[in-house]
């Protein structure tokens, strides 16, 4: 480098100027760069895909559980990756049943809450892990909807039939699943690194994992405990 200034250094002002104008333009340009440095559309980002499986220690494979990941390794204040707060939810109540049986939805996520029976239904969640609410009573193909700012495990009941009973699972990150009838799941679109892996089953006690995701599918297996060791019904 050295060597090929030296000559372009004698070369007179009107040269040195040119140079200065090349310099110039080349750092013009590298701002412009870093200033859009956006990925261009045809390289791809890393994501990993999650494929598991669910099974209850001692029973059988484990539906209607929800896995989700929040990424860094901690408990606590949720990743700086905003929730996905699309939607929209739905939560029906048909033939004296809530449907789905359990529902997740992402903090913040607005769920409507539909009456399909001819009879009135009721729908409240007593304060138990979250602050709990209360819908009141409505007729049929009416709806009415809450907002789940805070993540957490809302029991639904109505105060008309006893019996009814629901789930509605508020997780803090855009990373979650419901499991299948054979336990499976899979979650998508999660950028590579760390991340505690959390499942929920209403049967079984809390679960946790750390869990390192690679570009590309990853196989992981989640074994629950039922609450106490044994069936609760
Ligand atoms: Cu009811």
């Amino acid at each position: 480098m050295k060597s090929s200034s030296q000559p372009s250094r004698q070369a007179g002002a009107g040269h040195s100027r040119a140079r200065l104008l090349a310099v110039a333009i080349i750092v013009a340009s590298l701002g412009t760069l870093s200033a859009t440095a956006e990925p261009p559309a045809t390289f791809s980002t890393p994501t990993g895909r999650v494929e598991g499986s669910t099974t209850i220690r001692g029973s059988e494979a484990a539906n209607n559980a929800v896995v989700y990941l929040v990424p860094g390794a901690a408990r606590g204040p949720l990743s700086a990756e905003p929730p996905r707060r699309d939607g929209p939810y739905h939560m029906d109540q048909h033939r004296l049943q809530f449907d789905p049986h359990v529902l997740v939805v992402p903090a913040g996520a607005t769920v409507e809450f539909l009456n399909s029976d001819q009879v009135l239904h009721n729908i409240f969640a007593p304060p138990l892990d979250t602050e709990g609410f209360d819908l009141g009573t409505w007729p049929q193909s009416e709806t009415r909807r809450h907002t789940f700012p805070e993540p957490g495990v809302n029991v639904l009941l109505c105060n008309v039939h006893p019996d009814m009973e629901a789930f509605i699972i508020v997780v803090p990150t855009r990373y979650y699943a419901l499991t299948d009838e054979d336990g499976s799941f899979s979650i998508d679109d999660a950028p590579p690194g760390r991340y505690t892996l959390f499942a929920w089953h209403e049967r079984c006690d809390p679960y946790e994992m750390a869990i390192e995701i690679g570009d590309g599918t990853n196989e992981v297996s989640v074994v629950l405990s039922l609450v106490g060791g044994r069936e609760r019904y």
